[in-house]
This record gives structure tokens, C-alpha cells and sequence, in this order.
């Protein structure tokens, strides 16, 4: 017999799921924010987390919680949102599994099952952060963190990162390909694969390190291009967007969302982490590559694009936004989807027009503070100007 109480939190979860989105009073012309997270734990199935059954369960006690629902990719198939979520167990262990939305800023619903990866690599301990590419050869890939333990020390913690690759045409089935290798670097974390060939090639976005957490000599986000995706190999890694001293780069970065065919560039949503005495904090960030070279940088707005506000600022590692997703539609209007302190999702909605004017609008860094201030003269003069006419 089903336990009463289940009847309970069905009507609780509904209404959380069935809630509308508002957009909230934030404004700064770029993109609009929400209310409220589009997916969090309380999103997670019922029959995920509890066994139903009375005889068994009579408390109706959480059997398999989750802790966490966070860092998703994100893809749009037959007019659908689709994302591809981090689900935390209560374990500390990742999975994914698939939402859907009819919207895109509410109504997202898990399906029943989480995704059941190919049990490949017998040292896998845990898999997150998943980015989701449709390529123009025809498949949806996977490109995920994928960690195992570092068995050449005793320290208990160490982890070696490596990026996983899967591939699927509905979400449903997933095939397993090798590993990603980077030659030159040891580790791998926010790797992600290029929509479409470049010189024929496969392309991906790397982010080299020497550690599982210090990037250490890794100047930032990578490119590289491999021939056979079944068997990916990539030799070198040409920096495209550099770690750089007093910006919010400074720490590390790393790709975020794939990038999206823009009409003068594609756009990169990424997120950068800088040190403070409250930790590190992780906020995104964009530049513009060339359409037909995409490791060319050829737009770099100064600053941050996206920070963590309010309640968003608290979460299971405070101060921390992320983006591993974002959906472009053919009308042109984009979705950001970051999540919020590793602990639940939220969207911002904008337009490829407005990014891109945001992309090349926004003047660059000057770099020393004496230069950010004749910036900011420079823009209050013409704004003063203004008035007097
Ligand atoms: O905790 C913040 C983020 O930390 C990692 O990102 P990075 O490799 O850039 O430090 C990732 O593990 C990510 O999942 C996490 O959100």
C-alpha cells in the first residue's frame, strides 16, 4: 500500500513545479532575471527519494535524498527545453538526469529515470557538469567531468580530472566514447566540444591544469582540435582567454555554455574565480571568437557578465555562479541557465542582438585603475554632453 503521506508531498512538489516564473525587477539591459530557481531538489522525483511502500517504510522516511541539483547542460529538441541537471545524492555522489520545459523558465519536470551512463571506467568515482553540443555531424555529445581517485599519493583527497564523452540523439540512449587525452596537460575539467568542424576537425575548449583544483601553469581556457572523436586525442592547446592578475580571472576560469553562432561572433559564456578572504568566488563572464575561427578572440567586455545576488549568493559553496548551459532559438532569444552557490538552477534570458551589442559595446579592461577612471570620465563627459544640448 502506498504511504498517505506521499499524496502530501505529490501536492507540494505540483505546486512547486506548476509555479509561474516571474521576471524580478532586475535590470541592467542585458538580460532579464527570475524570481524564482527553475530546478532544485525539491524538483526531484518522489519516487527517487522515498519508498512508497507503508509496510516498509511507515515513517515515510527519505531513503536516497538529494542534496543538490545544479550545473546542467542545456538543449532545445522539437521546440522543448531540455536540461541535462547535476543531481547530487545525499552520497555526495553526481549523477545526471534529463528536465523538461515547455517555456524554459518554469514548468521544468524530471523524467522518471536519471540518465544511465555506460559503466566504462572501473575508476570513475564521480561525474558532473555535463555540456551538451548538438554537432553538425549529427549527434548530441556529452562532454563532462569524469573523477577518480589519485592513486600515486596518500593523500586522501587527491583526484584526478578527465573529460568524459558521450554522445545520444534523444536523451534516451547514451553511447560511450573514450575519454578525452590531453597531451601536454595532465588534468582536465570545463571541457566542451565546438558545434560545428573547424579545418574538419573536431573542436574543443579545454581547460588545462596541474592539479585536481590548482590549474597551476594552466594560463586558462584552451582550444584544441582532434581528428576522431571515438578516440579523442588532443596535442596542443592554444590559450584563448588568459588568467589574468586583478580580474575576476585571476584564479582560474573555464568554458561555460557552448558557444552560440552569433551574426558578428560566437558568443562564450564562461565563468572566472578570483581569491578573497571569504574564499573563491565564481561569477561568468563572456567574450566573442570569430565565426570562422573560432579560438580568435575578437571581443572582450571588461568585467564580470553575471555575479551571484541575494539569496543566490547562499548555497553549499557560497559565492559561486556556474553556467554549463544555454539555449539559443531561431527567434534569436537566448537562455542562460547558471546555477546558483552548486546548490539549484536559475535562468536569464536575453537575445543573441543584445549580447552581441553587449559584446562589443562594452569597452575592455584597461587593466590599472588610473585608466578605469579616465574610462568612466570619458563616458560621463559624453553623458553630460547630452544635457546640455
Ligand atoms: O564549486 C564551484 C565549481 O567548482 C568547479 O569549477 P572549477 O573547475 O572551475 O573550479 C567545478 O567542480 C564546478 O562543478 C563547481 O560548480
Amino acid at each position: 500500500m502506498i504511504h498517505r503521506q506521499y499524496y502530501v508531498e505529490l501536492e507540494k512538489q505540483e505546486k512547486l513545479i506548476q509555479r509561474k516564473n516571474q521576471k524580478s525587477d532586475f535590470y541592467n539591459g542585458i538580460y532579464d532575471r527570475y524570481i524564482y530557481p527553475v530546478l532544485t531538489r525539491e524538483h526531484a522525483p518522489l519516487i527517487w527519494r522515498y519508498d512508497l511502500d507503508e509496510e516498509r517504510n511507515p515513517y515515510f522516511m527519505e531513503r536516497l535524498g538529494i542534496n543538490a541539483v545544479m550545473n546542467s547542460g542545456a538543449i532545445e529538441l522539437n521546440g522543448k527545453f531540455y536540461l541535462v541537471a547535476r543531481v547530487e545524492g545525499n552520497d555526495r555522489k553526481s549523477f545526471f538526469a534529463v528536465a523538461e520545459s515547455e517555456s524554459g523558465v518554469d514548468g521544468f519536470r524530471f523524467w522518471d529515470y536519471p540518465v544511465v551512463l555506460p559503466d566504462t571506467c572501473p575508476e570513475e568515482t564521480n561525474v558532473y557538469d555535463m555540456r551538451l553540443t548538438k554537432h553538425e555531424d549529427g549527434y548530441i555529445y556529452g562532454v563532462f567531468c569524469s573523477e577518480s581517485k589519485d592513486t600515486t599519493t596518500s593523500d586522501l583527497s587527491a583526484a584526478v580530472a578527465q573529460a568524459g564523452i558521450v554522445r545520444t540523439k534523444d536523451l534516451k540512449t547514451w553511447e560511450r566514447l573514450e575519454n578525452l587525452k590531453t597531451l601536454r596537460s595532465p588534468q582536465q575539467r570545463n571541457v566542451l566540444l565546438h558545434p560545428e568542424f573547424v579545418d574538419g576537425k573536431y573542436a574543443f575548449y579545454t581547460r588545462p591544469m596541474d592539479g585536481f583544483i590548482d590549474t597551476g601553469s594552466g594560463g586558462g581556457i584552451g582550444f584544441g582540435l582532434c581528428e576522431d572523436i571515438a578516440h579523442a586525442v588532443i596535442d596542443e592547446e592554444k590559450i584563448i582567454s588568459r588568467r589574468i592578475y586583478h580580474t575576476l580571472t585571476e584564479c582560474k576560469n573555464g568554458a561555460g555554455a557552448v558557444p552560440i553562432r552569433g551574426k558578428r561572433c560566437w558568443i562564450h559564456i564562461a565563468h572566472g574565480v578570483r581569491n578573497t578572504a571569504a574564499g573563491l568566488r565564481y561569477v561568468l563572464y563572456a567574450f566573442g571568437t570569430d565565426l570562422n575561427d573560432p579560438s580568435k578572440v575578437i571581443a572582450e567586455p571588461s568585467g564580470v557578465f553575471l555575479v551571484p545576488l541575494g539569496k543566490e549568493r547562499v548555497g553549499d559553496v557560497s559565492n559561486v555562479v556556474f553556467t554549463n548551459g544555454a539555449i539559443a532559438r531561431e527567434n534569436g532569444e537566448v537562455y542562460i541557465y547558471y546555477a546558483s552557490c552548486d546548490t539549484r538552477m536559475h535562468v536569464a534570458v536575453s537575445s543573441i542582438e543584445k549580447l552581441e551589442d553587449y559584446l562589443f559595446q562594452t569597452p575592455s579592461d584597461p587593466l590599472r585603475s588610473p585608466d578605469c577612471v579616465k574610462q568612466r570620465c570619458t563616458l560621463i563627459d559624453r553623458n553630460k554632453k547630452l544635457f546640455e544640448n
